[in-house]
């Protein structure tokens, strides 16, 4: 089988030679590239800068007021974020994720072993991702869970009303008066480089920048350096109540998970594993059916109220 491929700068037709079922050695680049004459295309330093920077700040502009924000990409964000950015390409999604790397807790399947377990009803989101698995009954194992994790990331990033913004930490929320009983809704969240919110110990005043939005994701796993950063934030202001994450039971604690995900606190979707530190959910340990399914319901819930 030939596919003809035209390259950018020249134009020129080059063909690369794509073995048939039948053939054992892939010759797939090896037409295309001549190594004796090769060059690459030349380029001033400042072309690069300014292609990385004029679109980031562009990005940082329109995402400056988005429809929503979904806070940490681990497997439950980044769930949501497929799910609401593919059903509704009308709205602006902004990721804000701490990490260099995306993924959270989902690049390994538990104890630094590669497979992830996922319970059935899970396996359906897998399907839709058309990741491939073994079917062992009740569960489904993907064969490493950075499969998982990348394939879902790439598609999210595929869509083209999605912005993530890593490196990026939430490092508070942004509150209205709904009424004047002093009631506050949550309409926004404060943003800052993750390195420098690390540093305000040591390092005079440096502030911060802010998102609006209309509903706030928050998936930013269970308690730990970073984890839980939404619902403490709120607990800590006495808006909500802590309750802290439940010893490990599977059967309980992906059920539980998955049918708590709600608003709890106007304008504050939880979902994912954070929603066992105020709901005292149990934890499940290394199966992530859950996850997938607490971002679905996490982004139903998000248009139900987006659409009111
Ligand atoms: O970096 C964090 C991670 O990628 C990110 N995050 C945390 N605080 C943040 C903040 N601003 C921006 N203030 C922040 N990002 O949130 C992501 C959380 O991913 P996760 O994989 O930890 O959470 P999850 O709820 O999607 O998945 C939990 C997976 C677990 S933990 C567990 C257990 O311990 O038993 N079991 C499962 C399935």
């Amino acid at each position: 089988m030939k596919l003809q491929v035209v390259t950018e700068t020249s134009l020129s037709l080059k063909t690369f030679n794509i073995p048939n079922e039948n053939s054992k050695v892939s010759n797939a680049t090896s037409a295309v590239y001549d190594w004796d004459s090769f060059k690459f295309e030349p380029i001033r330093e400042s072309q690069v800068s300014r292609a990385m920077t004029k679109r980031y700040f562009k990005d940082l502009d329109t995402y400056a007021e988005s429809d929503i924000v979904i806070v940490g990409a681990g497997s439950s964000g980044l769930t949501a974020a497929y799910i609401l950015a593919k059903s509704r390409p009308d709205l602006k999604i902004a990721i804000i994720e701490a990490n260099v790397a995306v993924g959270g807790g989902c690049f390994l399947g538990g104890q630094l072993f590669s497979s992830m377990v996922l319970r059935k009803p899970a396996h359906k989101f897998i399907e839709e991702l058309e990741i491939d698995y073994e079917d062992e009954g009740n569960y489904i194992v993907v064969k490493h869970a950075a499969l998982f994790i990348t394939k879902l990331c790439s598609k999210v990033l595929e869509l083209p009303n999605i912005k993530l913004f890593n490196a990026t930490c939430v490092e508070d929320l942004i509150t209205r008066p709904i009424d004047n009983n002093g009631n506050l809704r949550v309409a926004g969240v404060v943003t800052n480089w993750t390195l420098v919110s690390m540093h305000h110990d040591d390092q005079s005043c440096m502030d911060p920048n802010t998102i609006n939005a209309k509903i706030i994701i928050s998936c930013t796993g269970h308690d730990g350096p970073m984890g839980a950063f939404c619902v403490k934030r709120l607990v800590s202001q006495g808006l909500i109540k802590r309750n802290q994450m439940g010893c490990l039971d599977m059967n309980k604690a992906e059920d539980s998970i998955v049918k708590n995900t709600r608003e709890v606190f106007p304008g504050l979707i939880v979902a994912g594993m954070e929603l066992s530190e105020c709901d005292s959910s149990n934890r499940m340990g290394p199966t992530f059916g859950a996850m997938v399914l607490s971002g679905v319901k996490a982004a139903e819930e998000a248009l139900n109220i987006y659409d009111v």
